[in-house]
């Protein structure tokens, strides 16, 4: 498949995907969701990447939502089916066995903070700005707005987001819990590489049950998380890496991790 609203850069297994509508402040129409897809999903089949990065092209926007010229147009069938490709996109992002971080550069509104949700970690530039203001248009979050964002900050902070459509700055969004932290903006992609390049020098094999262990015990009562905690442990010694970081710490040298 051609892409023309994205873009994909791999180096030394950390691949950044970029979406690029910039006139459109990268808004998500069909087609871009559309590539999106189809680039996270190879993406989720490479052994040889280990972290992803998502940003926005452009000085202004991260995505500033899906496409409300695109929307305009649609009958209630039509508008179901975008939301589902719209929502098969970011349980995509959600469920790559590789850790993703949203280097959020700007505007990230409505389907773009949604983006940035489905995402395992949130850097933010200092010029970003984030909100759920899809009241504003008569319609709710459709991307799993109402699900991810109470479930990530809580149902008070989500609920005054999702009923106001207020926009906040990014030292608020980190206040709430929104993002891990806040950077000045011409630091935002050094500082996700170098978080990317700290996360992908550890074992992938490791690295990987992380991200399952905790998407995947997130949902369950502690008990069972930490049951399944228990089995994803286990497995691990099953792995080269596992017997590889074991045996370099007893002898005192840095490990050489194969993922497998
Ligand atoms: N869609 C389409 N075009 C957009 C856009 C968007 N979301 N956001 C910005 N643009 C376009 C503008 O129309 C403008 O285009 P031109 O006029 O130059 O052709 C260009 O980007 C630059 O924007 P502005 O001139 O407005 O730039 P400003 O700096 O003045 O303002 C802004 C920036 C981000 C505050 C403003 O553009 C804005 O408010 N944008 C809309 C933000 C928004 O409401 N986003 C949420 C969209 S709703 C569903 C599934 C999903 C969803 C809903 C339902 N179903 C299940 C069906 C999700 C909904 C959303 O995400």
């Amino acid at each position: 498949m051609e892409w023309k609203n994205i873009e994909k850069k791999v180096e030394d297994g950390i691949a950044t995907v970029t979406i690029n509508r910039p006139k459109a402040l990268n808004a998500l129409n069909y087609d871009t969701l559309m590539e999106m897809l189809d680039c996270f999903k190879a993406i989720g089949d490479s052994k040889d990447i280990h972290v992803v990065i998502i940003t926005g092209s452009g000085e202004k926007a991260f995505v500033a939502g899906a496409d409300i010229s695109f929307m305009g147009e649609l009958d209630p069938l039509e508008a179901r089916g975008f939301g589902k490709l719209g929502q098969n996109v970011l349980n995509t992002i959600e469920n790559l066995p590789q850790p993703v971080i949203a280097a959020i550069n700007g505007f990230a509104l409505g389907g773009g903070c949604e983006i940035a949700l489905a995402c395992d970690m949130r850097l933010a530039s200092d010029r970003a700005k984030f909100g759920q203001p899809e009241v504003n248009l008569g319609v709710i979050p459709g991307f799993g707005g109402t699900q991810r964002l109470p479930r990530l900050i809580g149902k008070g902070h989500a609920n005054e987001l999702v009923f106001s459509g207020k926009i906040i700055n990014a030292e608020e969004a980190c206040r709430i819990g929104l993002v891990n932290r806040v950077v000045p903006h011409d630091q935002l992609l050094e500082e996700c590489i170098s978080l990317a390049q700290m996360i992908s020098a550890k074992s992938p094999v490791a690295v990987r049950l992380c991200k399952e262990s905790v998407n995947n015990g997130i949902e369950m009562d502690l008990d069972r998380g930490c049951a399944y905690e228990l089995d994803l442990f286990s497995l691990c010694f099953a792995s080269s890496d596992q017997k590889e970081g074991m045996k370099a710490f007893l002898e005192k040298r840095a490990p050489k991790f194969i993922g497998s």
